[in-house]
């Protein structure tokens, strides 16, 4: 099946992270690419992946990098489609830095920010899965189907209270 959602990080580094947004999008069965972009190693491939993104059949791009994180702003310079953007978490400063280089995009270019490391890109892959449910009801039947499990798992979770 083609892709419906690009999968893009600055760095073979930030694999660690973006490997919990394919896993989400793997769990509710949605075809991705995935791929190492960098705006500042490789800034020409950036422009060149957004700009042809649409016309490739990505209906959301998901985009994580760490420190001056420029990868999901530079994206959505380029592309009218969802960019949504996965602050890793750096060591120098614990992913503060990427997350405000990403969250903070000037108004007229929005990249939907997540959470920093882990959780954001789960999360990630969730909010690109929802977005493709608002027009596939089998997308949608089987984010509702995840979340009941979530519901059940939280439910019988009480046992663990030793
Ligand atoms: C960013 O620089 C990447 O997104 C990565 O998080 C960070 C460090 O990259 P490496 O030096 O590990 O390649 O562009």
């Amino acid at each position: 099946m083609n892709a419906q959602v690009g999968v893009i990080m600055g760095s073979a580094s930030d694999w660690e992270t973006m490997k919990h947004c394919c896993e989400a999008l793997d769990l509710v069965g949605i075809p991705y690419e995935k791929q190492i972009v960098s705006a500042h190693r490789t800034p020409e491939l950036v422009f060149e992946y957004a700009e042809s993104a649409r016309d490739r059949g990505l209906k959301v791009v998901i985009a994580g990098a760490g420190g001056a994180a420029h990868l999901p702003g530079m994206t959505a310079a380029k592309t009218t489609l969802p960019v949504i953007g996965i602050p890793v978490q750096t060591k120098a400063l614990n992913g503060m830095d990427s997350l405000l280089s990403i969250v903070q995009m000037p108004g007229g270019v929005p990249v939907a920010t997540v959470a920093i490391g882990k959780a954001g890109a789960t999360n990630a892959g969730l909010l690109a899965a929802q977005i493709l449910g608002i027009s596939d009801t089998e997308i949608a039947g089987r984010l509702e189907s995840l979340r009941q499990e979530t519901k059940v798992k939280v439910l019988n979770s009480n046992d663990q209270l030793t």
